[in-house]
């Protein structure tokens, strides 16, 4: 069932900056590229990755990077939970990150926001649980009584900073069952309480369409900016969080490498690389491209691991052309194979040449590289043997080199 909300009861927009950059659902074909804000929650999402435990110092250092890349909010964990919690909040905040912004991530509770904005962030992201989980705990809720309490936390924030910034997302927003969630949603537009709302596909089962077909009749009936959190479980957290931006979301939940909770969520360089496709020259004047990878790297480093091959834009293997026709037409026409240039990216293509696929245009640019200009037959000859000696494999730089100097004394 699709949740569809009332139409003349619209929230109104919150004097935010965001709101009067970013409206809903402006329709234009890649419009949506300029109207998305990345939240970063590497520091929030990605501390519940098993393998993913920076001390303070990564974490200072990893928030500047995250800064000077372009990313509009920084997510920390819940301040209440731990003094190292309240620690990162108070040192982070007292970084200059430019334009980057803080936000906790808290539970619709008093105690929890008067916490967060003690230490000193502004952008507060409260949740509320899903009804049908608190139903099968035995603790049900009306789903209205639900939104009415996060309402009253969210004048409590208020009350302690005036200029606080607080987005509310029901939990497993996906799973809800339709009529409560079209309560909630109602009932989040009357109160009119917050500045952003969320959709969290917190299991991360939501099928693409299922994510256009529940975000954009929600971008369409509010007037506060929406946010997407997708987890990755089915491999669809990219593709998920494109489609809610499409739809008309505006901010999406990132975290590098896609860092988070079991197979975690929406990977940041996965999700620019799908911006990046939509509109390559607005990113490139918006973000900072080429120090994605080593903010990448250095996450992954932190994390204990390189950056796996076949990452978007920044693993090793996402410029590496190998089969021979591949190889032969980017030497030619770069775009045939590859929809971003990755000088953007401050990197290069590498075209493998030594192996089974191997073809005579590639051997032919190989040797002449090497200063040595072979004819057609010799450069076709020598491929054959290549592919022929490669069969178990490659072949290495020194074999090639020293077939290259046999076939071409004779
Ligand atoms: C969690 C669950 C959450 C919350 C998302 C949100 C999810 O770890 O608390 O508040 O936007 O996936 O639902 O990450
Ligand atoms: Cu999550």
């Amino acid at each position: 069932m699709r949740p569809t909300l009332p139409v003349g009861k619209l929230g109104r927009a919150r004097d935010s900056k965001e709101d009067r950059m970013a409206p809903n659902n402006d329709g234009g074909s890649a419009d949506w590229v300029r109207r998305v804000r990345l939240i970063d929650s590497t520091f929030r999402e990605g501390l519940q990755c098993a393998r993913f435990a920076p001390g303070l110092d990564d974490k200072r250092r990893i928030a500047r990077r995250l800064a000077a890349f372009g990313v509009y909010i920084i997510e920390l964990v819940n301040p209440v939970g731990a003094e190292w919690a309240r620690g990162d909040a108070a040192a982070l905040g007292a970084l200059d990150l430019g334009g980057t912004r803080l936000a906790a991530h808290v539970r619709a509770r008093r105690e929890d926001v008067r916490v967060a904005v003690d230490v000193g962030v502004a952008v507060l992201h409260l949740f509320i649980p899903s009804p049908d989980r608190l139903r099968r705990m035995g603790r049900p809720c009306a789903p209205a009584r639900l939104v009415d309490a996060a309402a009253e936390v969210a004048a409590f924030a208020r009350m302690l900073r005036a200029d606080v910034e607080v987005r509310l997302t029901p939990e497993d927003t996906f799973r809800i069952a339709p009529d409560d969630r079209r309560v909630i949603f109602e009932r989040l537009v009357e109160a009119d309480a917050f500045d952003r709302l969320g959709v969290a596909d917190t299991v991360g089962a939501a099928h693409p369409l299922d994510v256009e077909r529940l975000v954009a009749p929600l971008c369409r009936a509010v007037r506060v900016p929406v946010g997407f959190h997708g987890h990755d479980d089915t491999g669809c957290a990219v593709a998920n969080a494109l489609v809610a931006a499409r739809a008309g979301a505006t901010f999406i939940d990132t975290s590098v490498l896609g860092l988070g909770e079991r197979n975690g969520i929406t990977a940041l360089e996965g999700f620019v690389a799908g911006l990046l496709a939509a509109d390559a020259d607005h990113c490139a004047a918006r973000f900072r491209l080429g120090l994605l990878g080593e903010l990448v790297a250095d996450v992954a480093r932190v994390a204990g691991a390189p950056i796996p091959p076949r990452t978007c834009l920044v693993g090793p293997l996402a410029f590496t052309h190998k089969a021979g026709v591949h190889v032969h037409a980017v030497l030619d026409d770069p775009q045939c194979y590859e929809f971003v240039d990755p000088a953007l990216l401050d990197r290069r293509r590498t075209l493998l040449t030594l192996h089974g696929l191997t073809g005579w245009h590639a051997v032919r640019a190989r040797a002449a590289r090497m200063g040595v200009e072979l004819d057609e037959p010799t450069a076709r000859a020598l491929a054959g043997w290549l592919r022929d000696a490669s069969a178990d494999g490659s072949i290495s730089d020194e074999g090639f080199a020293r077939r290259l100097a046999e076939v071409t004394r004779r």
